[in-house]
């Protein structure tokens, strides 16, 4: 299988408030340092850089608004004489009579983010813009009749919607490869995220269509980060209804109710006969993962790969989280060996 690959995702490096103090985000650079390891230890296939893309073509999935301010904000917030990065520290709530674009740096970076885990730095944009390009390469190959790919992309995307960026995500790099899809011309795609968390952006991004099914299994969003989306009744609107399919498992969820979920996808996944699949692959599944909390083991990756190997359709695996360094090589690189056969 081929892999995508770029050392600009090492220009992005956030902080992280947790415990109520400013530390490394455990979103950091030898994340895709150790899968790229992997991928060349267990011999995967070739690796590869990105092609280049206008950032139009990140329209599409994202509002035109949304990535000039995505684009500019370090120069806006470096302009006020600050040189620590730049987190989000307020946000709009229900009930206002009308929100607008405020003016000011600090009031943009709360319109257009979740929470506060996406901090931005100088390196930020190139490295986001570079990991969607990793994965614009990579749904090229798969319409070019290459059966997979993996795009290794970090920062990760699922999280990020239409207008924000949030859970260490800025732009939503599957979201981006599916739309592109179709722009150049495929009738379906279905994107299947298979991380811990609830792929909330992708799912709005896509909510009111019928072209692109989104199937997310994940913890229960009542205990779980993203929190306020991820429920099964979640199932689409308007022509879009039908096309969005939440699976939350409990805490503790191990490979059987794991594969159980699999299964029902891959059953939705026949169903809309997709003319490619888009895997947002995250491995914050394993056991030992230091924010999650479903009990997959290594082998069980490879098992995984193989019944989505078995839904037969091109493939694009778009690397999402996983945060137990030294584990996600092995346990990325199972999914795609497993698909693989
Ligand atoms: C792409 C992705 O996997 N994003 C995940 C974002 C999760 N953000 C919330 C992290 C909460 C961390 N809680 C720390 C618990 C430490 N024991
Ligand atoms: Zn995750």
């Amino acid at each position: 299988m081929l892999t995508i690959y770029s050392s600009d995702h090492r220009l992005h490096h956030g902080v992280e408030l947790k415990d109520g103090a400013v530390s490394e985000s455990f979103e950091k650079p030898a994340r895709a340092e150790t899968v790229l390891a992997r991928v060349k230890a267990a011999g995967l296939g070739g690796i590869i850089g990105p092609q280049s893309y206008d950032r139009s073509s990140y329209v599409g999935a994202h509002s035109e608004r949304y990535i000039e301010f995505l684009a500019g904000a370090w120069s806006e917030w470096i302009a006020t004489g600050r040189t620590c990065q730049a987190l989000p520290l307020v946000w709009p709530v229900r009930g206002l009579p009308s929100i607008e674009v405020p003016q000011f740096i600090d009031g943009k970076l709360g319109f257009f983010s979740m929470d506060a885990g996406s901090p931005i730095n100088a390196g930020t944009w190139d490295a986001v813009s570079a990991s969607a390009n990793l994965a614009l390469t990579g749904i090229d190959r798969l319409s070019d009749g290459t059966r997979s790919a993996f795009a290794l992309c970090r920062p990760p995307g699922h999280h990020a919607g239409r207008e924000y960026m949030g859970g260490y995500c800025y732009l939503n790099n599957a979201a981006i490869a599916a739309q592109h899809c179709i722009a150049r011309g495929a009738e379906r795609v279905a994107i299947l995220d298979i991380d811990f968390h609830h792929g909330n952006g992708t799912q709005e991004i896509f909510y009111d269509r019928s072209d692109v099914l989104f199937i997310s299994i994940h913890g229960d969003p009542a205990v779980s980060f993203p929190y306020f989306s991820g429920h099964a009744n979640e199932r689409g609107a308007g022509p879009g209804e039908g096309f969005n399919l939440n699976m939350p498992l409990p805490k503790g969820t191990a490979l059987d109710q794991f594969a159980t979920a699999l299964h029902h996808a891959g059953a939705a996944i026949a169903r809309h006969a997709p003319d490619a699949l888009i895997v947002s692959l995250g491995v914050d599944t394993f056991e030992d993962d230091p924010i999650s909390h479903f009990r997959l083991r290594t082998p069980d990756y490879l098992r995984i790969g193989e019944v989505i190997g078995r839904f037969g359709a091109p493939t694009l695996f778009v690397m999402e989280g996983g945060y137990m360094v030294d584990e996600i090589g092995v346990n990325a690189v199972n999914v795609l060996l497993g698909f693989e056969g």
